[in-house]
């Protein structure tokens, strides 16, 4: 891990943000604008969150989105204060939002960077105040300088993220993020409308007593995973299920644990999207000592085939990812 400079703890965001880009020499600085972009967004979102029931933005939007799901209202706020940010930042050329079919090309044709992203994630739960989050992927384009973006572009797997992150909108809320150098957490102070370094250099426990997994499929998991969940009774952990990915994983990633999401009857490939939602948290679990698989192959090394592809995602500490392995090469 490259940790020349120590900062902190409650070192501001943009102060971290700029000191690391000094470790690297070469380091343009476009980066490190479209980070602080993304912080700005999630600080907007955080607020219209903050104050949904009175503003009247819960419940439905009365849409679906390219997946079929029905859109809430914060699910189109939270779409449109990332890509506004993203656009207006000018370091992005194209956004692949969970709410959008299409690639966003943001007419910034010069821009390096591709954001792949999950504005709102768990808007299932926002109408009961429960955590939910927002996920994103940073690609560096591959296509021309000048000619804007290809489907190219936004089907990389994610070994090429070059940044990837979450915020978590909590009891507080926290942005971490990952540069391939470790990874941090910054948690906001909304009375000095800043984030602060609260958690530096996350490791993850290589083994912990939570399982976190939706059982109401249980019947039709693969073996391999039923077996899994047998044993983790069996050794005593503790179901913990928010049915927010992000929230799940936070918990998992801080206290040591792991989140399945494996092919169920309702969803053949998994539920959980992999461009913006997998590669992200596999991203940040590696960064961290943990381990992220569809249950045969490293997450960050499968080639996408569609924008809105869906993947099993079993992810968290080394030991246990492990062993869900073991059971289900056994059941083959
Ligand atoms: P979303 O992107 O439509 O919010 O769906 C993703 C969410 C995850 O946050 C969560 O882990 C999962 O779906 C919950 O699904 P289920 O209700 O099937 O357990
Ligand atoms: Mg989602």
């Amino acid at each position: 891990m490259n940790d020349k400079l120590a900062l902190p703890v409650g070192t501001t965001l943009d102060r971290f943000i700029m000191r690391k880009q000094e470790e690297f020499p070469y380091a343009s600085g476009e980066l490190s604008q479209l980070l602080r972009d993304i912080a700005l967004a999630a600080k907007i979102v955080n607020r219209e969150i903050n104050r949904a029931g009175l503003i009247g933005v819960t419940g439905a939007f009365g849409n679906q989105n390219v997946q079929g799901e029905e859109q809430q209202k914060l699910d189109v706020i939270a779409n449109i204060r990332f890509i506004r940010a993203l656009r207006n930042g000018g370091e992005v050329c194209a956004i692949l939002s969970e709410e959008e079919d299409d690639i966003i090309l943001t007419g910034n044709n010069k821009g390096k960077y591709i954001v792949a992203i999950d504005p709102l994630d768990g808007s299932s739960n926002i109408d009961v105040n429960v955590s939910i989050g927002t996920i994103f992927s940073i690609y560096r384009r591959i296509s021309d300088a000048d000619l804007g973006s290809t489907p190219a572009d936004c089907l990389q797997k994610g070994t090429c993220q070059v940044a990837a992150g979450y915020i978590v909108y909590g009891s507080s809320t926290m942005l971490v993020y990952t540069t391939g150098h470790g990874v941090n957490g910054f948690t906001y102070d909304s009375t000095l409308g800043e984030f602060f370094l609260s958690n530096p250099n996350i490791i993850t426990p290589k083994t912990g007593a939570f399982y976190s997994c939706n059982e109401g499929g249980l019947n039709s998991f693969p073996d391999g995973i039923k077996n899994y969940l047998e044993y983790c009774k069996n050794e005593g952990y503790s179901a913990r299920y928010i049915g927010s990915l992000v929230a799940d994983f936070h918990r998992n990633l801080l206290k040591g644990g792991i989140y399945l999401y494996p092919q169920t009857a309702k969803t053949p490939s998994g539920k959980l999207r992999l461009m913006y939602e997998c590669n992200a948290l596999a991203f940040i679990i590696e960064q961290a000592g943990g381990r992220a698989t569809d249950g045969t192959k490293r997450i960050m090394e499968i080639v996408p085939s569609e924008l809105h592809q869906r993947c099993p995602l079993i992810i968290g500490s080394v030991e246990m990812v492990n062993k869900v392995e073991e059971m289900l090469v056994k059941e083959e």
